[in-house]
């Protein structure tokens, strides 16, 4: 893009100079503030905003748009926690399962050899040990060695950590040992302590998932990161969880993508509140693309917001489309997703992207082309 011409044509826009200011910054490659983000969230126009993030996802990644072949294993539902947004737990889900090693290794087994990546994650059982996890991803590697492990949040790391006794380093240089490869984004939620004690008041608090996610980079484990959004956050709480991810990234360096997860309000606690509008996840979007300036990529997770959502979020910073995932995941469709049985053949994959004129790429875990 030519920065000239854009920033000619933004002065001529009817827009307040505050705005045309943040546009110039992102455009000189230069970081945006927090009152700056909260502006844009304020007061932007959504097709202002896209302009941005756009911009700023070309700089980052081209026309590129990646996803992978992967699929989940959810072990349990069975939870010591009851967040207030949560439909999956057994505490608020008529269905409860607690899977034996047995039938999660028949779950890797019944998988096509194309497939690269496991991502593991459920609820935080009770009994469950760091051991337990540690031999289970032995056995994995054990039948598929090639298979990138993806597993535990940083909640359940924390609990299992704790419950070990063992430092968080010690028990992520176990389970590396054992084969864990990166982590997942979840349990970020927000951090903000007050808003965290109100929807998730027992679990992991923010300091602690940062502190795990920091560990694991310094370890050589990459991970993800998450916000939980459209619940009882204000812009304010959104931005201070967005500044605590871009400062411990520009130290360690060591995520691989932020993932915006949208409330969705089904068969939970807060049920009362209203979904956001599909405007308010796209400016949510450009927003954390805008601000996450060293983070290399942005997913809009399809089986949360859907398909044709999931095209739309292309043009709003988006570059990843997570996976093909199988039909493997009930964390959203328990809540009321887009999509209430997940799974996506690659050529759908690949169809869905090439629709929206942007350039498939199949990934690994590690975001370096198939
Ligand atoms: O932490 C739970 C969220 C997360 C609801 O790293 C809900 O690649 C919306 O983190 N409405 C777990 N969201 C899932 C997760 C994830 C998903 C996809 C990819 C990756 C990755 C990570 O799901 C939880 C919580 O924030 N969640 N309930 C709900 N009612
Ligand atoms: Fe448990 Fe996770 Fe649900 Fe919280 S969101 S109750 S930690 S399964």
């Amino acid at each position: 893009m030519d920065i000239l011409r854009s920033l000619n044509t933004i002065s001529a826009l009817k827009i307040p100079d505050s705005l045309k200011e943040i546009a110039g910054k992102v455009f000189a490659d230069q970081r945006i503030n927090p009152q700056e983000g909260l502006l844009l969230f304020r007061t932007a126009p959504p097709g202002y905003l896209g302009m941005l993030a756009e911009f700023v996802r070309q700089q980052k990644n081209g026309n590129n748009v990646y996803f992978i072949r992967n699929f989940h294993i959810e072990p349990t539902n069975i939870c010591v926690n009851k967040c207030e947004f949560c439909s999956y737990s057994h505490h608020f889900n008529p269905k409860s399962w607690d899977l034996k090693v047995e039938e999660m290794l028949g779950i890797l087994k019944s998988q096509d050899q194309s497939v690269r990546e496991v991502h593991i994650t459920g609820a935080v059982h009770p009994e469950k040990e760091l051991t337990w996890f540690g031999d289970f991803f032995l056995m994995i590697k054990k039948i598929r060695p090639d298979i990138h492990i993806k597993a535990l949040s940083a909640v359940e790391i924390d609990f299992l950590c704790k419950k070990s006794k063992v430092t968080f380093e010690n028990g992520l240089k176990y389970l590396k040992g054992c084969g864990l490869d990166s982590i997942p984004g979840g349990g970020a939620e927000i951090f903000d302590p007050v808003i965290r004690k109100k929807i998730c008041s027992t679990k992991a608090t923010g300091a602690e998932w940062l502190a795990i996610h920091a560990s694991a980079h310094q370890l050589g484990i990459s991970s993800n990161a998450t916000m939980l959004y459209g619940h009882i956050e204000q812009y304010e709480h959104r931005i201070s969880h967005l500044e605590a991810l871009r400062e411990l990234q520009d130290q360690t360096g060591g995520f691989n993508a932020f993932i915006p997860l949208k409330f969705r309000n089904r068969n939970n606690k807060l049920n009362f509140i209203k979904e956001t509008s599909v405007i308010e996840d796209m400016k949510n979007y450009a927003v954390s693309r805008i601000y996450l300036d060293n983070f290399p990529h942005l997913k809009g997770y399809w089986p949360m917001i859907g398909k044709s959502m999931a095209q739309l979020s292309l043009s709003f910073g988006v570059d990843d489309l997570d996976g093909t995932i199988n039909d493997s995941t009930k964390i959203y469709s328990e809540a009321g997703s887009g999509e209430q049985n997940p799974a996506m053949t690659t050529s759908e994959m690949v169809g869905l992207i090439t629709q929206v004129n942007r350039i498939p790429v199949e990934r690994d875990s590690l975001y370096k082309p198939a």
